[in-house]
Formats: structure tokens, C-alpha cells, sequence
């Protein structure tokens, strides 16, 4: 995905780290009993129905919220492990296990967002203050990289509409952008011109709005972890993934569409909408399949499946794109 450094082919390699892991999985897979094991074999997407979320293995806040059952993807969940091990966020380095790795020493509170541009209600606002009184919901979403691997993610967040109403946006906000926070002390990856930094990404104002697209501040019911974007991070699961923008620090309201991150990079191969489309290929691999990594630990063998347009949210979003030459605005 970078473009000033060399990997531009689709993640495909199995590491020896994801052998190791598969193996341990499989290890405590046979320890469980028949009746667990059944429970727990893998399946494609349409069939088995979605398994409650594990307890997780790794510490972290408990946060209280609720299952979101109209919002609920079929079939096996990602792990916890890979959840929150096989990041991209180059703030912390380009390799999937630098976020995990490097971001330790990131501080996500205190934690403040400033709201400004077109809206009545602008402000700087404590995460707090801002978050006040909206509820917590569960949904599973699929989340689809543009790098053509996937995973199915237990979210604990809120609709990214019910907070944007608050500041009160007016009728010459168009879009909405989101920008990361830019902590070079905390941030290693900073240090390396991989993007211009910090990073922005944008959504149409009706995008924003639309019920799917969720703020998310925890995953398997805890907090969520520095290199999954805390405290405060964007989810537009009919999207490719460089669009959910992690740790945000700015929301603005424009009439004009922002710059954003990777379609300034290479626009050509980034474009602004990034919506998941399986015959749209514009960057030197193929759209048409995804590696999902989810199930059971049979994942070593690839789990190769095909990708749908908007990521299998077509009844819920292809509204918004009526009249667009998705070909075109890609
Ligand atoms: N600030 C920031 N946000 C980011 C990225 C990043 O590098 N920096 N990577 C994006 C990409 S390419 C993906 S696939 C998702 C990954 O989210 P996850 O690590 O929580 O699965 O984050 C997105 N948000
Ligand atoms: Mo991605």
C-alpha cells in the first residue's frame, strides 16, 4: 500500500508468526471437548450462526454495552489475537506487528477532539464531555483492506451521526473530515515520509450520517487497544479500511471535499469513495477474493472467499451511490 516503499503486492504470505500462532490454536482447539469443537469448526460466512464473542484473552477495560442484533455479520469472528495483532497503522510502522509492538508508549487519555467548519456547535470537546449520554452498541461488521485480506470484528462504538447532530452541521456541509493525532514522541512510523502526515481521510456528509457508519471505542467488550486506534476511531465497514481513520483528534465540516491520506498519495489507486467493489481494480492485484482470517485455526490454508460490492452492504448502502459511475468515482 505505501508507495515510497516497495510492498505493493497484496498481503498474501503466511509469516512464520501466523504458523506459530495457528499452531497454538490448534493445540487448544484438540484440548477442547467434541462438543466444543463442533461448536467452534469453521464454516462459510452464510451458514453457521455468529458465535458468541469469546471472553478476551487479553486484559482491558470492560465496557458496558449492547448487542446490536440488527447489526450482527453470520460466521466465525476474527480472534482477539489477530483482531489485535495484525494492524495497519503506520503511525507505529508498516509492518503488520509494528502497532501491536510499537505503540505501547501511546498515551489515549486524557484525550480532547475539536470540532470545527461548517456547523453551528463547534467547540473543543474532553472524549468525555463528547461521548456524553450516547449509548454503547455491539455490532459485527466485516472489514475489508484494500490489500485484499479481511476479518469479521466484534465493535463496541455508537452511529457516527448521533454525535455529528450535536454540532449542529449546516446546510453547506457537504463532507466530513477526520484527522489522526500527529505524537511523533509516541508514534515512531511519524518518523518515516510514508504519508503526509498526519493522516486525514473524509466522508460525504450523507455517508457520515448513514446508520453503518459507527465510531468505534472498544472491540470484544474492552477498550480498545493503542494499535486498534484508541481512544477513538472511525468504522465505514462497506469502505476499504484506510477509510476508518484511528485516534482521531479533528472533526471538520466542509463544503468542499477534503484531501485525504491515500488519495493524495496515489489517486489513481486510492480513490476518495474506496467503497468495496470487486470489479473495480485499480491497484496491481485483483479485487475479486479476499483472504478472510477468521474460524478456527485452519486459516494457515487460506481462506479465500469472494468479495461482494460495498463488502456485502449493498441493501443498506448502494442508495447513496444511485446515478454514480462507479467505474469512474471510485
Ligand atoms: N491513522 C491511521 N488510521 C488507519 C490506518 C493508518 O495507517 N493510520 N490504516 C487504515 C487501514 S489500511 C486499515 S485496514 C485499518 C485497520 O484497522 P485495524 O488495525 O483496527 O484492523 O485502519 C485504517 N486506519
Ligand atoms: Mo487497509
Amino acid at each position: 500500500m505505501p508507495t515510497r516503499r516497495p510492498p505493493d503486492l497484496p498481503e498474501r504470505d503466511v509469516t512464520p508468526e501466523a504458523i506459530y500462532q495457528d499452531r497454538r490454536r490448534l493445540v487448544r482447539l484438540l484440548a477442547l471437548s467434541p462438543l466444543a469443537l463442533a461448536a467452534c469448526s469453521p464454516k462459510g460466512e452464510a451458514g453457521s450462526p455468529t458465535p458468541a464473542p469469546p471472553p478476551p484473552p487479553a486484559p482491558g477495560t470492560a465496557l458496558s454495552y449492547t448487542p446490536n442484533p440488527a447489526f450482527r455479520t453470520r460466521g466465525p469472528l476474527t480472534s482477539w489475537q489477530d483482531v489485535t495483532h495484525y494492524n495497519n497503522y503506520y503511525e507505529f510502522g508498516t509492518s503488520k506487528s509494528d502497532p501491536a509492538r510499537y505503540s505501547g508508549a501511546f498515551k489515549p487519555r486524557p484525550w480532547s477532539v475539536t470540532v470545527g467548519g461548517e456547523c453551528e456547535a463547534p467547540g473543543i470537546f474532553a472524549l468525555e464531555d463528547l461521548i456524553k449520554g450516547i449509548p454503547l452498541e455491539q455490532r459485527i461488521y466485516r472489514h475489508r483492506c484494500v490489500e485484499a485480506w479481511s476479518m469479521v470484528i466484534p465493535w463496541v462504538g455508537f452511529p457516527l451521526g448521533t454525535l455529528l447532530k450535536r454540532f449542529k452541521p449546516t446546510s453547506r456541509a457537504k463532507y466530513v473530515a477526520f484527522t489522526t493525532v500527529d505524537r511523533p514522541g509516541q508514534m515512531p512510523g511519524l518518523s518515516y515520509p510514508v504519508l503526509d502526515w498526519p493522516y486525514r481521510e473524509g466522508l460525504r456528509i450523507d455517508e457520515a450520517m448513514h446508520p453503518l457508519t459507527l465510531l468505534a471505542v472498544g472491540v470484544y467488550g474492552r477498550v480498545l487497544p493503542n494499535q486498534n486506534g484508541a481512544p477513538l476511531r472511525l468504522v465505514v465497514p462497506w469502505k476499504y479500511g484506510f477509510k476508518s481513520t484511528k485516534a482521531i483528534v479533528q472533526i471538520a465540516f466542509s463544503e468542499t471535499r477534503p484531501v485525504t491520506s491515500w488519495n493524495q498519495a496515489a489517486p489513481d489507486r486510492y480513490g476518495f469513495y474506496a467503497n468495496v467493489n470487486p470489479d473495480v481494480g485499480t491497484v496491481p492485484w485483483s479485487q475479486h477474493t479476499e483472504r478472510r482470517i477468521a474460524g478456527s485455526g485452519f486459516s494457515l490454508f487460506g481462506n479465500r472467499i469472494a468479495t461482494r460490492l460495498f463488502n456485502g452492504y449493498a441493501d443498506q448502502v448502494a442508495s447513496l451511490y444511485a446515478g454514480m459511475d462507479l467505474r469512474r468515482d471510485y
